[in-house]
């Protein structure tokens, strides 16, 4: 089986390659550079029109939206256990993959480019607040599903690599998260894993690799 990732520093992409390799999965992950627009470029477009990542091909085959992935990863590689193998567990993980994709992501993408939800002259600041606004619900809701445990069910699961790509992604936009104590160690936590330290080394090569071609 060829697996392919497609990639970008900072991107919510961060969770399927924590996945893929927490599974041991063989695959090759390719990094786009957003700030060359690459996303856009006509040979990736005829991958993903939506022009986002992740993506991932597998045998030429392409899937995108990252709870499709997810849901790729842990069935084929099962004994990873992704997902918990309880079945109301196994959906309630999946509430928590939809959550993080549909309930915060697009938050952080409002804080990340307001003038993409609103160009309005003047409501930058407003925009920013709105969504940092519910971001923060968001974690106010999360802290008592952490609370006492080390990740959201009884071990490390591909929820776990979505929130923290939230949490990672938030603090990059300037979101305070100090007043929710279980979201932040669970952060905390989940950098501390392997395969987030192979993520995080092999994101600064590939920032390295940019800036020098830039
Ligand atoms: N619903 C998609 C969202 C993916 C998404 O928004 N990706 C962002 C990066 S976090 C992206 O690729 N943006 C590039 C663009 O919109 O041009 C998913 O969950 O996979």
């Amino acid at each position: 089986m060829n697996i392919v990732l497609y990639y970008a520093p900072n991107t919510c992409a961060l969770a399927p390659y924590v996945t893929l390799t927490e599974a041991n999965a063989p695959f090759e992950a390719r990094a786009l550079n957003f700030r060359k627009g690459q996303q856009n470029a006509a040979e990736y477009l005829k991958l993903n029109p939506k022009h986002k990542v992740p993506l991932l091909i597998v045998d030429g085959e392409p899937l995108t939206e990252s709870i499709a992935i997810q849901l790729w990863i842990s069935r084929n590689f099962p004994q990873a256990k992704l997902l918990p193998s309880d079945p109301w567990q196994e959906l309630k993980a999946i509430s928590i993959l939809s959550w993080c994709a549909s309930g915060i992501h697009p938050y952080l993408s409002r804080i990340n480019s307001p003038p993409r939800v609103c160009d309005v002259a003047g409501t930058e600041a407003s925009v920013v607040k709105q969504a940092t606004h519910f971001i923060h619900e968001a974690y106010k809701i999360a802290e008592p599903m952490l609370a006492g445990r080390e990740f959201f069910f009884d071990h490390f699961t591909a929820p776990d690599a979505h929130f923290f790509w939230c949490m990672r992604r938030s603090a990059q936009l300037g979101v305070d998260a100090s007043a929710f104590p279980n979201c932040t160690a669970h952060f905390e936590r989940t950098k501390a894993r392997a395969s987030v330290q192979k993520l995080l080394a092999w994101e600064k090569s590939v920032n390295e690799e940019f800036a020098k071609a830039a």
